[in-house]
């Protein structure tokens, strides 16, 4: 059985959360084109009959313009330590920016095999200036793979799989089979309203939503559960909850629907927002964001 963790970095909108959902075939992590939309660890755990690979998805390291930002460069960079391999996911699309030379140089010294995976190939028409990019990019340092892939598109993934598995040692599992991810399926249910705030307002609002489930309440077929959307201004709440309330309510629907899907039952969702003033610098913002605590 080969084992281990293997952590995904690169900068925000690369779609490292996107490629995490794929390889494990179900959304655990959300995604958006707005950057900066993971904040938090998540682990995704894939087997299969002879591997174990758990999945590291991590904020994008971007210029940080505020606490929240440095505190999730802070994890991202934390979590490609003691990992047996790193995915450095490049949006090849774009070609090889210097925010994506910053973090190769930030990682490239750490004795830890680096794949470097050329997502969104999808995108690329031109293949011979692919071809092009990918000379150029392989003089940059000695990545013990260079895969051009598609998260959306499901394309090399298996391909992916295998190179990693050459690279993991033989093990036990390390999780039981049934273990899913580090985090809370409440942390999750709320997540997936913030990903439907981000999709449906766009950049009407800044990226300081946060969402918390106030209270979860599961019997045998259904489950009930109340999510608070905290925004820091009230024209921020105005938007969200729409002409009478519209927008909120296409917010829930569809945060509705994810929720259904990933805990296979009838969900009863009930979403309200509240404005706080000042709720960015509160110590409670980060300590509720799970981005405090080994972070000091
Ligand atoms: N066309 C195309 N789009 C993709 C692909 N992978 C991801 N995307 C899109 O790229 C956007 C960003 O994807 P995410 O998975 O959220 O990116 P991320 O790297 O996790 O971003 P942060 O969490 O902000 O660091 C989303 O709109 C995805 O649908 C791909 O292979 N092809
Ligand atoms: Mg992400």
């Amino acid at each position: 059985m080969k084992c281990g963790f293997v952590s995904l970095v690169g900068r925000p909108n690369v779609g490292k959360s996107s490629l995490l959902n794929t390889i494990l075939g179900m959304k655990l992590a959300i995604t958006s084109d707005v950057s900066g939309t993971t904040r938090n660890v998540i682990q995704g755990i894939y087997n299969d009959e002879e591997s174990q690979i758990i999945f590291v998805d991590t904020p994008g390291i971007h210029k940080p313009s505020n606490k929240l930002g440095n505190l999730m460069n802070k994890k991202a960079y934390n979590n490609t330590e003691g990992v047996d391999v790193i995915l450095f996911l490049v949006d090849i699309s774009k070609g090889f920016g210097k925010g994506d030379q910053f973090i190769l140089d930030k990682i490239k010294d750490k004795d830890i095999p680096i794949f470097l995976l050329l997502n969104k190939i999808d995108l690329v028409k031109d293949k011979t200036k692919l071809l092009e990019e990918i000379a150029k990019i392989k003089e940059l340092h000695d990545f013990k793979e260079i895969i051009p892939i598609s998260a959306k598109k499901n394309d090399n993934i298996e391909l992916l799989l295998e190179c990693l598995k050459k690279e993991l040692a033989e093990s036990e599992r390390i999780f039981s089979e049934e273990d899913l991810t580090n985090v809370t399926t409440r942390f999750i249910m709320a997540e997936f309203v913030r990903e439907k705030v981000l999709e449906l307002t766009h950049d009407e609002i800044p990226h300081t939503v946060t969402c918390y489930v106030e209270n979860y309440e599961e019997n045998e077929k259904v489950v009930h559960i109340q999510v608070l959307i905290v925004v820091d201004r009230d024209n921020i709440k105005k938007i969200i909850i729409g002409k009478q309330g519209s927008m909120l309510k296409e917010i829930g629907t569809r945060a509705r629907k994810d929720m259904e899907a990933f805990l296979g039952k009838k969900v009863f969702l009930e979403t309200y927002v509240k404005a706080l003033k000042n709720w960015r610098d509160e110590e409670k913002y980060f300590l509720e964001l799970g981005l405090k605590e080994d972070d000091e």
